[in-house]
């Protein structure tokens, strides 16, 4: 099956959109009702008196679940089919061109108000999370590419927490590193390997619950703090394409699944996770 044979789920706009600014909205990813479940899911990790666990992390008010060991995929029974959206999948495969993709990631996101420091913005370093391991050189081939993001569970209005993004910045990351090469320096190690970046505008990335934000993964970004009283919460995806260059198809190990979670999968989402071939 070719990726000609997958339905357009974006529009030559959308598409000619994405590849200028590098992030894209898309609303009604999930439904309603999806969007209430994976939202109940989420929520009932959160312990009822709220002593998070040490594993987990909080940092300015974003409370991110951790297992034991700094594991942050949360592909219980209950989330699990959010990694195999069908929706979300012919999406990025239309985008990257090919039906056979590996998903991962799965963290969560869950962001209070916070009503201290008032003027700032940002509750995070603006940072590249990029399919590309550390000290490795950019290729900047289709091939490399990775598109990720957040579904949001819950409505983010402006200055609710959401992402923060540059528009067009996934170019300009691709200009700085290009440029210093030519110069004879060490592009990927700009800006601390692209984990600190601290020269460029953001705007934050809005929308109502069941969108999600979708990025390149040369796309400069961050979390905002939450100034409103909705929490935001969020659950974030990746997919690269099978094969990679950088090996970032490589699957979880199978133990990792127990009756209950394959019980959980479609066909598509035992794909998607590497546990049957394309
Ligand atoms: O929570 C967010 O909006 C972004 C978080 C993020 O980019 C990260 O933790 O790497
Ligand atoms: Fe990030």
């Amino acid at each position: 099956m070719g990726v000609e044979e997958l339905p357009r789920v974006l529009t030559d706009e959308q598409v000619a959109r994405f590849h200028r600014d590098g992030f894209l909205l898309l609303e009604n990813v999930l439904t309603p009702d999806e969007v209430a479940r994976y939202r109940a899911a989420v929520l009932d990790l959160v312990p009822a008196d709220l002593s998070l666990p040490e594993s987990w992390q909080v940092f300015n008010s974003r409370i991110k679940p951790l297992r034991s060991g700094g594991d942050q995929t949360w592909d219980t029974p209950e989330l699990l089919p959010l990694m195999g959206n069908e929706r979300l999948y012919r999406t990025v495969a239309q985008l990257l061109g090919t039906h056979r993709l590996r998903a991962f990631d799965g963290s969560i996101g869950i962001t209070l108000r916070n009503d201290a420091l008032g003027d700032e913005v940002l509750s995070q370093g603006l940072h590249v999370d990029a399919s590309v391991p550390p000290g490795v050189d950019f290729l900047f081939t289709p091939e490399e590419v990775q598109l990720g993001g957040c579904y949001y569970l819950t409505d983010v209005a402006p200055g609710g927490g959401g992402i923060h993004v540059v528009p067009g910045g996934h170019r300009i990351v691709e200009e700085e590193v290009r440029a210093a090469r030519a110069a004879g320096a060490d592009g990927r190690a700009l800006h601390q390997g692209w984990k600190r970046i601290t020269h460029l505008e953001t705007v934050e990335v809005t929308g109502p619950a069941g969108s999600f934000a979708l990025l390149h993964h040369l796309m400069p970004h961050a979390a905002s703090h939450n100034r409103r009283p909705t929490t935001r919460v969020a659950q974030f995806m990746r997919y690269v394409r099978v094969p990679h260059p950088h090996g970032e198809d490589r699957p979880l190990p199978r133990e990792r699944y127990d009756a209950a979670r394959l019980a959980a999968m479609s066909p598509l989402t035992r794909r998607l996770l590497g546990l049957d071939p394309w």
